[in-house]
């Protein structure tokens, strides 16, 4: 759809607007009396979101973030699916999963009874979709933008086998600086040190960073904190339907590696994500559906 028809279908006069971006995406743009956010209609990818009580956005996106069909956005909270990571047999599929790359069709907006903005989006089953994934499966993303913002992502198995879906929403939050602020929640939790060989250890403490932290923590359905003195706010990340909470700073090596973090972007940002992975994948019965859920708040100190 264009974005006219999209307007006509699914827009909301003065908190919902859909408009051609950069790289000739297409993206929605909501601005309601509690919160702001874009959204890019491919990958259903929540590019960022301010609460009207913020100076600053508590969800992050770089500025040199590349908006091109097929190409994921730096930043935001790209929707990993159906696997996380690498694949666990084809080395020449998307990391991640292909779902953040694909476009998706918006299913519905609203305006809900406590003035926030509710959007539905389904993923477009193209070829690259069918050949890496040869299941029948629906996945739908809810997002609403208000004071919180809530991102829910269901899976439903519309086969005849069950399936196993690996999953996360691979959120970026702003923050003031890596290495001063501290994330609580997770202490005591087992987690795999991607930056260790995987090595499975027991969070002592807060997490804070000092280098590149790339952490699956397991069986954990806990909501986090990010504590941030430097922007005098508290960002809370609670969660249902996740097992899995990933912890992620690239560091400056592996961010200029990348190369679209900017030359410090790196620091403004850390991944809290929740997650269906590693021991925690979810298996989906014929028939059957599976909502990983995400809110996400801030607290002026
Ligand atoms: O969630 C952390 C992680 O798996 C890191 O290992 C790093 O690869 C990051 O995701 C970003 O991946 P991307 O494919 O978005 O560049």
């Amino acid at each position: 759809m264009t974005p006219a028809q999209l307007n006509a279908q699914f827009g909301i006069a003065g908190q919902l607007v859909f408009e051609e971006g950069q790289g000739g995406l297409t993206f929605a743009r909501i601005d309601n009396a509690q919160g702001e956010a874009v959204l890019c209609l491919q990958g259903a990818h929540l590019v960022s979101w301010r609460p009207k009580d913020q100076a600053e956005p508590v969800v992050w996106v770089s500025d040199l973030a590349k908006y091109a069909p097929g190409k994921s956005i730096r930043g935001g909270a790209p929707v990993c699916w159906p696997w996380f990571g690498a694949h666990k047999t084809e080395s020449g599929f998307p990391g991640h999963g292909y779902a953040r790359t694909v476009p998706w069709a918006v299913t519905g907006s609203a305006v809900l009874a406590d003035g926030a903005t509710e959007i539905t989006l389904t993923l477009i089953e193209n070829d690259q979709a069918r050949a890496q994934w040869p299941h029948n499966t629906r996945v739908e993303l809810r997002a609403v933008v208000g004071a919180k913002l809530t991102l829910s992502l269901t899976t439903t198995n519309q086969g005849d086998a069950p399936v196993e879906i690996g999953e996360a929403l691979h959120t970026y939050l702003r923050i003031g600086d890596i290495g001063e602020i501290a994330i609580t929640g997770l202490e005591g939790c087992t987690y795999l040190d991607k930056v260790d060989g995987g090595q499975r250890k027991t969070q002592a403490g807060a997490v804070t960073c000092t280098g590149e932290v790339d952490r699956v923590y397991v069986n954990t359905t806990a909501a986090c904190v990010i504590e941030d003195a430097r922007l005098k706010r508290n960002v809370l990340i609670e969660k249902t339907g996740s097992a899995a909470t990933v912890v992620w700073t690239p560091w400056t090596e592996k961010a200029d590696k990348m190369g679209d973090f900017g030359p410090d972007g790196w620091r403004r940002m850390v991944c809290v994500e929740s997650a269906n992975a590693a021991d925690n994948v979810v298996t989906v019965a014929p028939g059957q559906s599976h909502t990983l859920t995400a809110v996400y708040s801030a607290q002026t100190l």
